[in-house]
């Protein structure tokens, strides 16, 4: 069956690829001719993931799913949480946020972080949510070049490289958002009739 991953970022479609069953059909948004920028204006990740796969679901009635995510970290009383793409303002870069988390967390000993991925799947019109996380800490500096968003400063539990130092297989191993579709791609594979 066809399943459309409602996201504009191309980082988290090659991501999840390999970890999508053959059986299904993954595309993209711009497989369905759908440009147009997609809402996120809710105030959790389980909002934003929601409204994402709506706003696709009610305009091109396909089966979507989407996902949010977030970097929590403790020392800065949970920011930049959801609002983690535009924490250095509209129209930022990965980069423009990353130096705004290390300036933030300067001198900071509490360096405990978290991600956490939401999925929400839309299928023949019902509504299923998945979630996964992974606890880390963030780096004083950047190590890496790999992935995108905050790896180059997410070190995770009982590692000692950053998300930006793995392999995409490795990170797939461990992250937020593969928890999440590994329990999306779970119950894909158990509905009765396989869709
Ligand atoms: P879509 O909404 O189109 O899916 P987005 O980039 O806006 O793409 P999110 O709102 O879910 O995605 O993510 C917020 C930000 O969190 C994102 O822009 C990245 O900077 C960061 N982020 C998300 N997943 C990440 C990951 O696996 N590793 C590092 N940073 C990540």
């Amino acid at each position: 069956m066809d399943l459309v991953f409602a996201t504009n970022n191309q980082h988290k479609i090659k991501e999840i690829r390999p970890l999508i069953i053959d059986s299904i059909n993954l595309l993209s948004l711009s497989d369905i001719n759908c440009f147009e920028e997609i809402p996120e204006t809710q105030h959790t990740l389980k909002g934003n993931a929601s409204q994402k796969s709506h706003f696709v679901f009610d305009k091109f009635g396909v089966n979507c799913f989407a996902d949010d995510t977030g970097l929590e970290i403790e020392a800065l009383n949970g920011d930049p949480g959801v609002y983690s793409a535009r924490y250095a303002g509209e129209g930022c870069s990965f980069q423009d946020n990353i130096e705004k988390v290390l300036l933030n967390m300067d001198g900071n000993i509490n360096r405990k972080a978290k991600f956490t991925t939401v999925i929400s799947l839309l299928l023949d019109g019902k509504e299923y949510f998945f979630e996964g996380f992974v606890n880390g800490i963030i780096l004083t500096e950047k190590l890496g070049k790999e992935g995108f968003g905050y790896d180059p400063i997410f070190m995770p539990e009982g590692y000692n490289i950053s998300f930006a130092e793995m392999t995409l297989e490795e990170k797939n191993k461990i992250s937020h958002r593969a928890m999440a579709v590994n329990k999306l791609a779970a119950f894909l594979n158990l509905k009765p009739d396989n869709m």
